[in-house]
């Protein structure tokens, strides 16, 4: 049986990565729900992620969305940096953005025109420029580029393309920085999409070199398919970046991680923790990508956070040698049983004994609610305007 004190000591080593966008007005392509109290800059969105830190004790690290969270002046990110490090946290992986732009009409780095993809490209190397000036390491890559009809672009034309743009931004990078490359089934184009499966990424990682890695969006596969064999699967290449948790039902949905289907991030957990992806020297980013537009973002943040840990002491309960005793006897029964009694057990009493052995409240959104900051940021952050989804 697992030892309970290494399972503890596992959790409170686990860093779960919060994204900045999640703190800010969203929607869906119907309406944006503005929410009162949402953060008018990037240094508000700290404030709020070191709540979400404050109130888990695992989330110290926070995404970046540029342009989302551009600031202004020469040392603007190095004085944001110094401010996340001021409230505790880190900051993480720079997100880039080539889809809100009119000329990413027809795609970004895989555009036909080569003006367009060098737009593209410089913008991809000002965020190594940004990673340099915050200490960042990861640069996280989503492309909207595809195709809407048969015809419409060449597709081995548009890899080329892409390749072409990966190798320049790759060889921008430092020592210790490396290329996070996401991919995603369809959305926003429909015929094809130049980054459409882990496949494709890992293709193009594989030949960039060691600094390239597969980011995999929970939300961005086809129902059924079995997100946690691509786990396991990079992880044996040392391929895996990390992750965007967000649970989905339909496309890419943007929910709260573990809220659509707990079991599979358990599984997709199982593998992490039995390959060796909880260890740090195995740098596995476990960041959250998610929207939250109807409910408060906060506490919607921090029960992601509670989500993943729930998964993971699942996982880190997993009784490995009778698992592997009941797989090398052939015993499918017992194998699954194994596996199953981990995901059955009640891992919330552990939980919250571990966050008070670390001087925590027990109930990380029960504790939020009641610090009475939700009013508190409500009615002092009032007019600004936001970047973001919701701008
Ligand atoms: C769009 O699908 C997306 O959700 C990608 O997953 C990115 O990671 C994120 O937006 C931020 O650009
Ligand atoms: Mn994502
Ligand atoms: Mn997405």
């Amino acid at each position: 049986m697992p030892d309970i004190a290494a399972v503890k000591a596992a959790l409170a080593g686990q860093r779960i990565e919060t994204p900045s966008w999640g703190y800010g007005n969203s929607g869906t392509r119907f309406k944006v729900f503005a929410q009162a109290g949402v953060p008018r800059t990037p240094f508000e969105k700290l404030d709020d992620a070191a709540q979400v830190h404050a109130f888990t004790g695992v989330a110290p690290k926070v995404s970046l969305h540029i342009p989302w969270d551009r600031v202004e002046g020469s040392d603007g990110y190095a004085a944001l940096a110094a401010y996340a490090k001021e409230r505790g946290l880190e900051l993480g992986a720079i997100n880039s953005n080539t889809f809100q732009d009119d000329d990413y009409k027809l795609g970004s780095v895989c555009h036909p025109d080569a003006k367009v993809r060098r737009k593209a490209v410089d913008h991809l190397l000002e965020c190594v420029d940004i990673m340099d000036a915050t200490g960042s390491t990861d640069l996280k890559l989503w492309f909207a580029d595809g195709t809407n009809y048969p015809g419409q672009d060449d597709v081995v034309g548009r890899q080329d393309r892409l390749a072409e743009a990966l190798a320049e931004v790759y060889a921008r990078l430092g020592d210790e920085q490396r290329l996070l490359l996401e991919y995603k089934f369809f959305e926003p184009a429909f015929y094809t999409t130049d980054v459409p499966d882990w496949g494709t990424s890992y293709a193009h990682c594989l030949k960039l070199g060691p600094k390239a890695q597969v980011v995999v969006d929970t939300g961005h596969h086809a129902p059924g398919t079995n997100i946690e064999f691509i786990v396991a699967f990079l992880l044996r290449e040392g391929k895996l970046g990390g992750f965007d948790f967000n649970s989905r039902f339909y496309a890419d949905d943007d929910l709260m991680v573990g809220s659509a289907d707990p079991f599979q991030l358990f599984r997709i957990m199982h593998e992490v923790a039995k390959n060796g992806g909880l260890d740090a020297t195995m740098n596995v980013a476990f960041m959250l990508d998610q929207c939250h537009n109807i409910e408060a973002k906060i506490p919607a943040v921090i029960r992601s956070v509670m989500n993943v840990q729930e998964a993971t002491a699942k996982a880190l309960l997993v009784d490995l040698d009778a698992l592997r005793d009941a797989q090398r006897a052939g015993d499918v029964l017992a194998a699954n049983a194994v596996l199953m009694d981990a995901y059955n057990t009640d891992v919330r009493p552990l939980l919250r004994e571990l966050r008070q052995e670390q001087g925590l409240a027990p109930d990380p959104v029960a504790a939020y609610r009641d610090s009475g900051r939700q009013e508190r940021i409500a009615a002092e952050r009032v007019g600004g305007e936001q970047a973001g989804w919701g701008a």
